[in-house]
C-alpha cells in the first residue's frame, strides 16, 4: 500500500485549561492548571492529525493560535511534507524570529503533520519513524513541587502507584539546607531501587549550583536538572565537571542547533529535549541523531504520548517524563504498566480528544 498524499485544508486550534491532579510548584512558577492548545490538522482527504501544546500561561494559547493561522495561510492546499515545511517556515519567520510562541506553534503543526501521515499509513507513529511500539521506562513527574520535607516524602510514596520506579523532585528553596532536608526525607522514604531525579528550574548561580550540588553528591540523586540559566552552557559545563551526580538539561533547547552547542560545550551528562521546543517530530529526530553520535542518554520532557513513540526510535533512549496533565481531555490517555509507558499499537500518535471534556475546559 502506498501512503496516500494528504493536502492541508485547515488548522484548527482550541485553547483549554485543564485542572492538574497534583499542583506543580517549581522554583520559577506554581501551576495548578494546565493551559493547553489542542491542534486539529484537517486534510482534504478526510484524515485529521492531532497534537497539543503545553502553554505554561493562560495568555499563551491565543498567541500560538494566531501563529497557527498564519501557517495555515502560508501552506493551505499543499501536500503534507513536514521536513520541507520546516525549512520553508523557518525562512518565513527568519526576520520575526522563530523563538518562543512562534517555535511552539511550528512544533505543534509539525507533530500534527506526522500524526496525520502515520494515520494515513495505518502505522503507529513509532513504526512510521522506523521503530515499533515497545514499553518505555518512565518516571512519574507529577507533583513533588516545593513543599515541606514530610509532605514531599508522602507524595513521593504515592507517586509509585502504577509501578513507577522513578520520581522527580523540584528543588530551589531559599537555602541549601532546606533543599538537603527535603532530598533526605524523600530518599529515606523511597526504596533504594527507586531512582530520584531533582530539578532546579534554573534557580541558581553557577557558584551556588556547585556548592549545593556538591552538598547533594552522595545523597542518592539520579540527576540534577537545569541548576542554572538554561542557555549558559559554559556554566553548566563547570557545574557538570564539579559534581559527581550527573547533570541533565534540554527542556529549553531551541531546536537541534541549541542541543549541538550544548554538547559541544560539554554542558551536561544527559539530555532531555522538549517536543514543542526542539521542533516537533522533525526536530526530535535531528536531536536523537546528535545524541546517538555523541553517545549521550536522551530522555523526553512532558508530552508523554507522542514522546513515547519517538523514544522508541531514539538509539540512546533513556527515560520518558510522565505527566498526566493532558489525560483529562484525551479520549485514550497513555497507559503505564509496571512503570513502563505502553506505546499504543494503533495508527498515529494515539492522541485524540474526549469531546465532552474539551467542551468543559474550553477557555475561548
Ligand atoms: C517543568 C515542566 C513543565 C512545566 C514546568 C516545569 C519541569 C520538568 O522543568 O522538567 O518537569
Ligand atoms: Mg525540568
Amino acid at each position: 500500500m502506498t501512503t496516500p498524499s494528504l493536502t492541508l485544508r485547515a488548522i484548527r486550534a482550541t485553547p483549554v485549561e485543564v485542572p492538574m491532579a497534583r499542583p506543580l510548584g517549581t522554583s520559577a512558577q506554581i501551576m495548578r492548571t494546565a493551559p493547553l492548545l489542542l491542534i486539529d490538522l484537517e486534510t482534504a482527504e478526510g484524515i485529521a492529525g492531532h497534537a497539543y501544546l503545553f502553554c505554561y500561561m493562560r495568555m499563551a494559547p491565543g498567541l500560538i493560535a494566531a501563529v497557527l493561522a498564519d501557517i495555515q495561510e502560508a501552506l493551505l492546499g499543499e501536500r503534507l511534507a513536514p521536513v520541507d515545511f520546516s525549512t520553508r517556515l523557518s525562512r518565513r519567520y527568519r526576520l520575526l524570529g522563530a523563538q518562543g510562541i512562534v517555535r511552539m506553534a511550528l512544533a505543534g503543526f509539525d507533530v500534527a503533520c506526522w500524526d496525520a501521515l502515520s494515520l494515513a499509513a495505518g502505522l503507529p507513529l513509532a513504526s512510521y519513524v522506523g521503530s515499533r511500539p515497545r514499553p518505555i521506562p518512565a518516571y512519574n513527574s507529577n507533583g513533588l513541587g516545593l513543599m515541606p520535607p514530610e509532605a514531599a516524602a508522602d507524595e513521593a510514596e504515592a507517586l509509585l502507584e502504577q509501578g513507577f520506579r522513578a520520581v522527580k523532585l523540584r528543588l530551589g528553596r531559599p537555602t541549601a539546607e532546606q533543599d538537603l532536608a527535603v532530598v533526605r526525607a524523600v530518599r529515606r522514604r523511597l526504596p533504594d531501587s527507586v531512582a530520584l531525579m531533582a530539578d532546579y528550574n534554573q534557580a541558581l548561580t553557577v557558584t551556588e549550583a556547585i556548592r549545593r550540588g556538591q552538598a547533594l553528591d552522595g545523597e542518592g540523586l539520579y540527576w540534577i536538572e537545569e541548576p542554572t540559566r538554561h542557555d549558559d552552557y559554559a556554566g553548566h559545563a563547570r557545574i557538570a565537571a564539579a559534581l559527581k551526580t550527573p547533570v541533565q538539561i534540554g527542556e529549553n533547547f531551541a531546536g537541534a542547533p541549541a542541543m549541538a552547542a550544548a554538547l559541544a560545550a560539554d554542558a551536561c551528562d544527559y539530555v532531555m529535549p522538549d517536543l514543542e521546543r526542539i521542533g516537533g517530530v522533525t526536530g526530535w529526530q535531528r536531536a536523537a541523531a546528535l545524541a546517538s553520535a555523541a553517545g549521550i542518554e536522551m530522555s523526553s520532557h512532558i508530552f508523554p504520548e507522542a514522546s513515547a513513540h519517538l523514544l522508541a526510535a531514539t538509539p540512546t533512549c533513556h527515560w520518558l517524563e510522565y505527566v498526566d496533565w493532558a489525560a483529562p481531555i484525551l479520549a485514550e490517555p497513555l497507559r503505564i504498566a509496571d512503570g513502563l509507558a505502553q506505546v499504543p499499537d494503533r495508527p498515529g500518535s494515539g492522541v485524540s480528544w474526549d469531546q465532552d471534556a474539551v467542551k468543559r475546559y474550553r477557555i475561548a
